[in-house]
């Protein structure tokens, strides 16, 4: 057991490597309980003193709805009360913590301008989870105590814990979810190094997302080292594709994304995995593509957009329409795909036949009132995203309005 990282150390305690297990786990909890994440009037009745204000009817097939902030106002103000009045500062990222943990299916938004992960509880309240507020790098305690410098991404590892991109500080935490302590660091400091040795001692620059695998490896956007990091079960960091700037396709030794660089680049290069097909999709944002790495064959294929910026070619075949600084991709699993398509302001569809279209915005920036038809309600600069499986609600974080936002989509 010693070197293993700790996901794959619960894993092997558990006997349960097979992430499958994992799902229907959640899946038979989410089922026990009949838990949905958006509370209904009689829940809300039910709880003694439960702020009215805190809960959202708003819903329906299409339709826009506010989960987190206040319209287009940027601030720290409101936490321990209604999400729906409370302030967020360019949030960037949601992920819902899964049922198996003592938590209740609650949301995580990453606040990226307050330095914070924020926790959503399914009453509709905002409460502080980790950072402290101010930017920084400490860890002496826990939650709260810790500081991070512009987070940008959060995920549920197999073993329930939070993987935490810290991008100023060039750091990947993994957070113990229970006792909200650190438990491993990937990366020391900016720049580039340590391939073929221990993550805990390589660079990394600017990572912007983590992504696990079936088998349990994570990945890494190394953003402005133009690459994807692959950390192994000996806890060995390496460069899995890319490297170098450009749009090549091909072998992933071989391959070229182009994420922003240079002076206090633009957030890009998220990614997510399709883990029935083995698939990394990455949202090549200065290429103002799609990619997509096949486990199987090794190769980097562009699957949505030309390379050329613009907006055009909903209707038609994802691969010859056009996206502007996507920063978000998301899979579902029965193949469909959502793209954060940030220059846009607006979120795009692409189902499993390759046909893309607009599901959220109208492509000017701006923001609408709470329950706008999802076509015709405005983004702004939106950064990141989750789909609910279970309930068919994609969670958007839409940056520049410092909102978290929700539409049901089948
Ligand atoms: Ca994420």
């Amino acid at each position: 057991m010693v070197s293993l990282p700790k996901y794959l150390q619960v894993s092997l305690v558990n006997d349960s490597i097979n992430p499958t297990w994992f799902v229907v786990m959640a899946l038979s909890l989410i089922v026990l309980s009949g838990c949905d994440f958006t509370p209904t009037f009689s829940e809300l009745d039910e709880t003694q003193g439960a702020e009215k204000s805190g809960e959202n009817a708003c819903g329906g097939l299409g339709i826009l709805c506010d989960v987190a902030g206040v319209a287009g106002q940027s601030g720290d103000q409101g936490l321990g009360g209604p999400a729906l009045q409370a302030f967020l500062s360019s949030p960037v990222d949601i992920a819902k913590a899964p049922l198996t943990l003592s938590q209740t299916g609650e949301l995580l938004i990453v606040d990226q301008g307050n330095h914070a992960v924020r926790k959503l509880n399914r009453d509709g309240t905002l409460f502080p989870l980790i950072g402290s507020g101010i930017a920084g790098d400490e860890n002496n305690g826990a939650g709260q105590q810790l500081s991070l410098h512009k987070p940008s991404d959060v995920i549920i590892g197999y073993d329930g814990h939070y993987y935490l991109t810290d991008w100023y500080n060039s750091k990947i935490k993994v957070i113990n979810s229970i006792s909200l302590e650190i438990m491993d660091v990937y990366g020391t400091d900016i720049g580039f190094g340590g391939d073929g040795g221990p993550a805990s001692e390589a660079q990394l620059n600017m990572p912007s997302s983590v992504v696990f695998d079936p088998d349990g490896l994570l990945y890494i956007t190394d953003q402005v080292n133009q690459r994807i990091r692959r950390i192994d079960e000996t806890q060995t960091i390496s460069t899995f594709a890319g490297g170098v700037q450009g749009l090549v396709d091909g072998d992933r030794n071989d391959a070229a994304f182009q994420f922003p660089s240079g002076q206090a680049p633009a957030l890009g290069g998220k990614a997510s995995i399709n883990t029935h097909d083995w698939v990394i999709y990455i949202a090549d944002t200065e290429n103002h593509c799609i990619r997509r790495i096949n486990f199987f064959t090794n190769r980097v294929t562009t699957i949505v957009g030309t390379g050329e910026p613009g907006y055009s070619g909903d209707g038609g075949n994802a691969r010859s329409a056009q996206l502007n600084k996507p920063t978000d991709v998301i899979f579902r699993e029965d193949h469909h795909i959502y793209i954060a398509d940030s220059g846009n302001n607006v979120i795009r569809k692409v189902d499993p036949f390759g046909n893309i279209s607009t599901l959220v915005g109208t492509g000017d920036p701006g923001f609408s009132p709470d329950s706008t038809s999802a076509t015709e309600a405005m983004l702004h600069n939106p950064q990141g995203l989750y789909y609910d499986e279970i309930n068919h609600i994609l969670y958007i974080a839409d940056t520049d309005n410092h909102q978290i936002k929700r539409v049901e989509d089948l």
